[in-house]
């Protein structure tokens, strides 16, 4: 007997509303579902391997703890028995920043991994953060803080209605989008061709998406900065600036045009092996489009100017009066935002509030590097602890981040180390106890973080379609609890846990004249929350809370969970609109367009205008039917052409002697690695390109089928030296590497 039911892919950002066959317990079969309010029936084919991904025998069923060195079954309650006598220790000995948490990307694709961590990390009062967003976006959030006072506030490319995307480092046509959530970001871009709008890619591959655009430039690799500020200097000097609408929210006119003055197309050609002229055309069509956006992502980002290169593609949007208007880059409004403040002067972003230990990198958005969570652990300094136990949610950082050999090492002296992570990896086996989540159909879905980057704004919620298996716990309790065991509580009640935060949520709003809440009973408002679980009842509150919301009975028309639940497919909550000025937060209620740390960053993009690469560069690339590290498991995902290899381009494998297909060995500052060589053009001359999340060869890991072709871990050529000093974040792309054929 077979049935059917929802449930949002968790696979990637682009969030597709799936219609799921189910057999027994088992996910058999996944299609688009058609009436889906956001995805309309768009699928990829992971999202189509949703039941190969969920029903893989090799994720873990139960805890696994370590005894006498090895990890073995263990039940629930010996495992947070362990946890708290793991944790609490270091905390009494060390202080609360000896306890490291590292979160990873899926925490952004499941609810707990949203409702929960912040919690933790709250009540911990650990200083000692490291996320995936440190070797991914951090920059984007810096220069959002910087210009806008928020570092959430990121605007988002209007891809329905825009007729100009200049899209600067990212392979939508792969990665189905990031930091702009857009089910079927292919067909968008398709459409925008279709309606006579134009498609510009700047990308060192000739990706599939650079396949697609009416112009693609091969820049070299770190140099996008140096390219966007110079395209700001031409629209200065020609006088195409019009900021229309958004001169009333702006400072800092005069002082950009002066930062930018002396970045002429002439003077990045060569560093970015771009035609002076051709910056000119880019510049002058941004400001001829009726509407256009700028849209940057992981090569823009995991580079030496990360943040300038973020804050430019912003500026750009800014100088042509795109920000903030339909066809332009907008910011989207969330069905879980708080309900709206007035606009006015705020707290604005501040940077490098702590520093880390050893190198005394500054943090951002409360994080450090994780480029530096090595050294954090295995380095002693005069002052401070260095980590002696760690948290991990849902990353593998071994594979994610720089020089794993060394993480790796690092992570087996660590004190205690806890993993909550469906699979026995090569970051877990270090862990002394491992708590595994269920798989996705048997967990709920609400998109916290991606409906803040959608490009249109809609609100959906999938509860389990599958009940949990006996003997599993959810990853909000398994959460919940381990807060309950690092802070002291260990074996209270995990609902103390949601009732605390909604006991303060109310409790602030209350008393906030623009809530529309003001005034009323916290308790009496809780009594009202709908839901079967701890998050469901968050999620109500949130909702209720929010923009859209029925402010607790106020709007009786307004969100709540009860009417998200009578919408299966989703609410659409309409196209993305203007928002200035409220998003603003900065103390001059005002874009700032040249912040203090961004001017000081730009004498190092001045010098790099001189630099002459001469070696070989580094760049990544990802898979349409892989994910970071952790995907490389389900064999319906791999083979073809989802490989580990280095693709180097003709004339540099020719000079090097190196064949197709056959070993290369490439060298870096952190290390070397032997893989295949893929002879292509599709990178251009002086580039090579591996994919990350490869190197399942480490023993005591439980992944079957992908240590059966393991591939090599990109991110060994990295010592973890080169980060964008703003943003903490590392340097991953335009990296010098040597190759070599293997003797
Ligand atoms: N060289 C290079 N390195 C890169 C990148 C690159 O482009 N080039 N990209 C970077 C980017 S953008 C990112 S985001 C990072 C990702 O870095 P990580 O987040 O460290 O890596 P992932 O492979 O996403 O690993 C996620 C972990 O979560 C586990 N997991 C999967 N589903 C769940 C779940 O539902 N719950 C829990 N608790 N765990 C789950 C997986 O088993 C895996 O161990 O990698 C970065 N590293
Ligand atoms: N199929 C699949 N989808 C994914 C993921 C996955 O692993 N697989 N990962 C998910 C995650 S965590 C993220 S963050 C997103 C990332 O989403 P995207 O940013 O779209 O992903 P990438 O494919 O890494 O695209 C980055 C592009 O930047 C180019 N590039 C490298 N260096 C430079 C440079 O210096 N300048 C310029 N202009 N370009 C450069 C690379 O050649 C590459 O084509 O994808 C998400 N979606
Ligand atoms: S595009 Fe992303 S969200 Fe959509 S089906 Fe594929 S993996 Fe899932
Ligand atoms: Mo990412």
């Amino acid at each position: 007997m077979s049935r059917t039911a929802l449930r949002i892919c968790p696979l990637c950002e682009a969030t597709c509303g799936l219609t799921l066959t189910i057999e027994g317990t088992r996910v058999t079969s996944a299609r688009g579902d058609r009436d889906d309010v956001f995805s309309n029936g768009f699928i990829c084919p992971k999202g189509a391997s949703f039941g190969a991904v969920d029903g893989d025998p090799d994720r873990l069923r139960t805890p696994l703890v370590r005894r006498d060195g090895e990890l073995r079954e263990a039940t629930w309650t010996e495992a947070f028995d362990a946890v708290a006598a793991g944790l609490r220790p270091v905390v009494e000995r060390h202080g609360p920043h000896a306890v490291g948490m590292v979160l990873g990307n899926p925490n952004v694709h499941t609810m707990a991994g949203a409702l929960y961590p912040p919690v933790l990390l709250a009540g911990l009062g650990t200083r000692s953060l490291f996320t995936a967003s440190t070797v991914d976006q951090m920059p984007k959030h810096v220069s959002s803080g910087l210009l806008f006072g928020d570092a959430n506030a990121i605007p988002v490319p209007d891809l329905d209605h825009t007729d100009h995307l200049l899209l600067i480092g990212a392979n939508p046509l792969e990665s189905n989008g990031s930091l702009c959530t857009a089910p079927d970001f292919p067909g968008k871009l398709k459409a925008l061709k279709a309606r006579g709008g134009t498609l510009t890619v700047i990308d060192p591959r000739r990706t599939r998406t650079a396949r697609l655009a009416d112009r693609h430039i091969a820049i070299r690799p770190g140099t996008d900065a140096l390219l966007l500020a110079a395209t700001a200097q031409v629209l200065f000097e020609e006088g195409l600036v019009e900021l229309g609408e958004l001169s009333r929210h702006v400072q800092g006119m005069d002082e950009l045009r002066d930062a930018v003055g002396d970045f002429t197309p002439e003077s990045v050609a060569a560093a970015c092996d771009v035609d002076a002229d051709l910056v000119r055309t880019l510049a002058r069509e941004l400001a001829a489009a009726p509407t256009a956006a700028v849209y940057g992502r992981i090569g823009s980002c995991t580079v030496p100017h990360g943040t300038l290169a973020s804050w430019l593609v912003d500026v750009l949007n800014i100088l042509t009066g795109n920000l903030d208007r339909p066809g332009g880059a907008l910011f989207p409004q969330a069905a879980t935002d708080r309900t709206p403040r007035p606009a006015g002067p705020g707290r604005g972003f501040a940077l490098g509030r702590w520093h880390s230990r050893v190198s005394r990198h500054p943090e951002a958005k409360g994080e450090l590097p994780l480029s530096a969570l090595a050294e954090e652990i295995d380095t002693a300094t005069d002052e401070g602890t260095p980590v002696r136990a760690l948290i991990v949610v849902a990353a593998n950082p071994v594979l994610s981040a720089p020089d794993g050999d060394r993480l790796d090492k690092a992570l087996d002296s660590l004190d205690f180390m806890v993993s909550v992570d469906p699979y026995l990896n090569e970051t877990s086996r270090n862990a002394d106890v491992v708590l595994p989540p269920p798989p996705p159909s048997q967990s709920p879905h609400h998109d916290f973080a991606f409906n803040t980057l959608a490009v249109r704004n809609q609100v959906r919620y999938t509860r389990p379609a599958v009940p949990l298996e006996p003997g599993r716990m959810a990853e909000s309790e398994i959460l919940a609890r381990l807060t309950l065991a690092a802070t002291g509580m260990h074996g209270a009640d995990p609902s103390a846990v949601d009732d605390l935060v909604i006991g303060q949520t109310l409790g602030k709003a209350v008393e906030d004249p623009h809530s529309p809440v003001h005034g009323r009973d916290p308790e009496d408002l809780a009594a009202q929350l709908a839901g079967e679980s701890g998050p469901e009842r968050r999620l109500d509150m949130m909702l209720r809370l929010g923009p859209y919301g029925d402010g607790f009975g106020v709007r009786p028309e307004g969100l709540g969970l009860e009417r998200l639940l009578a919408h299966p497919h989703g609410i659409d909550l309409g196209p993305l609109r203007p928002r200035l000025p409220q998003p603003l937060k900065t103390r001059s209620g005002k874009i700032e367009l040249l912040p203090r740390p961004i001017a000081d960053d730009l004498p190092r993009l001045r010098r790099a205008a001189a630099e002459r690469p001469t070696g070989l560069v580094l760049v990544g690339r990802r898979h349409l039917r892989s994910n970071n590290s952790w995907m490389h498991n389900v064999p319906a995902l791999t083979g073809g052409t989802n490989r580990c290899t280095v693709q180097v381009h003709p004339e540099d494998a020719e000079r090097l002697g190196l064949r197709d297909g056959e070993p290369v060995r490439v060298k870096g500052a952190g290390g070397e690695v032997t893989a295949p060589a893929e002879v292509t053009d599709g990178v251009r001359r002086g580039v090579v390109s591996i994919p990350h999340g490869w190197g399942h060869d480490r023993p005591g890991t439980r992944l079957s089928h992908a240590s059966t072709d393991p591939g090599v871990n990109v991110n060994q050529l990295l010592d973890g030296s080169l980060l964008d000093p703003l943003s903490g974040n590392a340097v991953l792309n335009g990296v010098p590497v040597e190759l070599s054929p293997l003797a």
